[in-house]
């Protein structure tokens, strides 16, 4: 076999295999043949609304673009009138390839099908040419005209290069929203013109800002935000890539930021807000205070104009309505608009929101908290983020619903039990995502008429936690689960497992020559007969070590031991990795009788009996001043192999002592300093046996109202 003829098997039986584009095209017809794209191929276009389409399958193709059709050796792309917006029609012919769409949008779901095609180095601009594509026709259209994907880059700060890199690893997936969270209680991230401190002083945190400090950083002025232009810059680097973005700024709740800039906007203001305990809980804004509006107006009109989106998301969730209660200026506007109930300010709040939008030619977006009575103006769209039972509520109102129920889309969520992340909504990975179904969940056919689509959310309090921060944990968050939401939104499913077969086969690679640093499931670990073994069915190698190594070694052979608990597994394909793995053994915990006590006395709501009976949590009453010390005193000395001692909560480090060490003792009298406190947590590997445990704060709280303390996590010895 020739060269060229043994190149173009390898090349056409690696793209003949048209279920492995991610998400599914709808229909593929394989036919027989190869056209072969090399240096002399031409971009042609119809169209000069399509020269920017073009230019960009030039930058990863490295191939020319003309105005003019020739007569063979082309990628043409042009608009038909008898296609969907989104729909596109891909063939692969002898003379070329012809990409139609529907709009603007088709003809750019149509490239990204074609980049799938093609070999793997394309999405490091390093096609390698010539490149053979079987000739194939491609007939394909989204189920939903929305699909999604949600930064918080508010929580954690992300520069427009950042955002940038998150809208191309959307936009080789189809997602076609970006919906960008822009305020929230630690942060405001977009330049206003008429008040340029909201962004200047509330684009920052921590010590000497106004902005408290939050989920850790405690002493670093932390933050960013995005002036117009720049941001005008992200839209339109999105539009070229078919993503709209849909700005949120969230009130009436989650606005502590903008009430430590301007506090007049809040219910009973004071100008000392020392008077408030150093901690400032209050974030909600006034509804009776004539001047919010005005304000208002000036901020979301300036939104109006920046954003090309019809829709302008002005949150609407979790909204703490008891400030409203207590404020008599809000009672007598309850009184005068909703028959004296406060709770429905809320309602009232967001009609004048959705006014200021409208004389703007917009309309409002909420969460779905703000459509719950229905008042909503009818053109709203609504997120559903709480439940599925609200998105379908929504959706029966005659509300557009997004969907985005925590348990399939937040994927601020921990992916197993031993990662890091949220678990309010559940603990879940690709497999669970991909298993969602609007039928399964219940969703009628009137209701399904009303879903909008489909988004995946990234929320990052979390992520801004990690000390030192984490570059790729968003990377491992959102990916693979961002290929199941896509692929939802798509419309064309598979059941799981071909689901995740597809990935491993195919788009494991490719997200790898995306640059993604994605997660891979972990390795399935064996213990019989005295041998520990670990597998993976995805190409993967495995990895192995002792828990406290600090080196990780090919796992070649199985392992005999009697201690299959000390060990861990883990696995990389490319720059995808899985999260360590140990036995279940490894997972066992220590429960030993102690009784708690602190210099700082316990709160009401979490009292100190919560960590001693390993039930959750427990609280202070105070914040910390140094000196001071939360102690430990078990019934009995505790051997261990590892004991870990921690304030603030174990996925989340916020409410801890800033600084500090633990110091064990035996007799409770003689005490040795035995760890210091990282992100408020101590571990101590092999201590000596200990019958007292005491976590020593060296440095006073700067700006935590309290101080939170988690039950001591005590490994068994093996
Ligand atoms: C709820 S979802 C929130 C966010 C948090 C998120 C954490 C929503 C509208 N509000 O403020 O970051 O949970 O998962």
């Amino acid at each position: 076999m020739n060269i060229r003829i043994l190149l173009s098997v390898i090349a056409t039986s690696a793209s003949l295999c048209v279920s492995a584009v991610v998400p599914q095209p709808h229909s593929y017809e394989k036919r027989s043949g190869e056209f072969s794209i090399s240096e002399t191929t031409t971009i042609c276009v119809d169209d000069a609304a399509l020269l920017p389409a073009a230019e960009y399958l030039a930058e990863y193709t490295g191939l020319g673009v003309s105005e003019h059709s020739p007569e063979s050796d082309f990628i043409r792309l042009a608009t038909v009138l008898q296609l969907e917006t989104e729909g596109y029609s891909l063939t692969v012919a002898d003379s070329g390839i012809t990409i139609l769409g529907g709009g603007y949008g088709g003809v750019f779901n149509g490239i990204q099908t074609l980049l799938q095609l093609l070999p793997d180095g394309v999405y490091s601009h390093a096609c390698p040419l010539p490149a053979y594509i079987g000739l194939c026709r491609i007939d394909d259209a989204p189920q939903f005209g929305y699909r999604g994907l949600m930064l918080d880059i508010v929580r954690t700060w992300m520069d427009i290069d950042k955002v940038k890199r998150y809208i191309d690893l959307a936009a080789y997936h189809k997602i076609n929203k970006l919906h960008i969270h822009l305020s929230d209680d630690e942060g405001w991230r977009i330049e206003i013109k008429s008040h340029p401190e909201l962004a200047e002083v509330g684009g920052w945190r921590g010590r000497g800002t106004p902005v408290w400090p939050v989920y850790g950083k405690w002493d670093e002025r932390y933050g960013g935000f995005y002036t117009q232009e720049e941001m005008r810059s992200i839209i339109d680097y999105a539009a070229v890539r078919n993503i709209e973005i849909i700005p949120e700024i969230d009130l009436p709740g989650h606005s502590r930021t903008i009430a430590r800039i301007h506090p007049e906007i809040l219910c009973g203001y004071t100008p000392d807000m020392e008077i408030t305990g150093g901690y400032d809980y209050r974030r909600v804004w006034c509804v009776a205070r004539e001047e919010n509006y005005e304000l208002l107006e000036d901020i979301l009109g300036e939104i109006c104009g920046i954003f090309p989106s019809k829709y302008i998301h002005i949150g609407g969730d979790e909204v703490e309505t008891t400030q409203w209660e207590q404020c008599p200026h809000c009672k007598a506007y309850a009184d005068e608009h909703c028959g004296g109930d406060t709770a429905r300010l809320q309602e009232v709040f967001m009609a004048r929101i959705s006014d200021i939008l409208v004389r703007h030619g917009k309309l409002p977006a909420v969460w779905n908290e703000a459509s719950a009575r229905g008042s909503l103006l009818p053109e709203s769209r609504v997120y559903g983020w709480e439940s599925i039972d609200k998105c379908r509520a929504a959706a029966s109102k005659g509300y557009k619903t997004v969907v985005m129920a925590g348990k399939y889309f937040y994927l601020d969520m921990r992916q197993s039990q031993h990662e890091d992340g949220h678990t309010w909504a559940g603990v879940f990975d690709v497999g669970q995502c991909c298993s969602f179904d609007f039928a399964a969940e219940g969703f009628t056919e009137a209701q399904l008429a009303n879903v909008a689509g489909v988004e995946a959310v990234f929320w990052s309090e979390l992520y801004a936690s990690h000390n030192p921060e984490k570059t790729d944990y968003t990377d491992y968050q959102l990916f693979p689960r961002l290929c199941a939401v896509a692929e939802i939104g798509w419309g064309k499913r598979s059941d799981a497992p071909t689901f995740l077969k597809r990935l491993c086969t195919d788009h494991y690679s490719r997200m790898a020559d995306m640059g993604i640093r994605f997660r891979l499931s972990p390795p399935r670990l064996k213990y019989t007969d005295g041998k520990l073994t670990a597998s993976t069915d995805d190409g993967s190698t495995i990895y192995c070590k002792r828990e406290n190594d600090t080196l990780w070694s090919p796992f070649t052979q199985p392992i005999a031991t009697t201690k299959p608990a000390e060990y861990l597994f883990r696995s990389e394909y490319r720059s995808g990795v899985s999260p360590a793995v140990g036995v279940a053994g490894h997972y066992t915990r220590l429960k030993p009788a102690l009784k708690m006590s602190s210099t700082i006395p316990a709160s009401k709501e979490k009292p100190y009996a919560n960590a001693e009976r390993y039930r959750g949590v427990a609280q202070t009453a105070r914040t910390c001043r140094e000196g001071d010390s939360i102690t430990f005193e078990f019934e009995q000395p505790v051997r261990c192999r590892e004991a870990e001692f921690l304030t603030g909560y174990e996925h989340l480090p916020r409410f801890i002592f800033e600084a500090g060490y633990v110091e064990t003792s035996l007799d409770g009298v003689q005490f040795e300093r035995a760890a210091e406190l990282h992100g408020g947590r101590a571990r101590l590997v092999s201590p000596r046996p200990f019958r007292f445990a005491r976590i020593v704060c060296t440095r006073s709280g700067s700006g935590t109202p309290y101080i939170i303390v988690s039950p001591p996590i005590i490994k068994p010895l093996l």
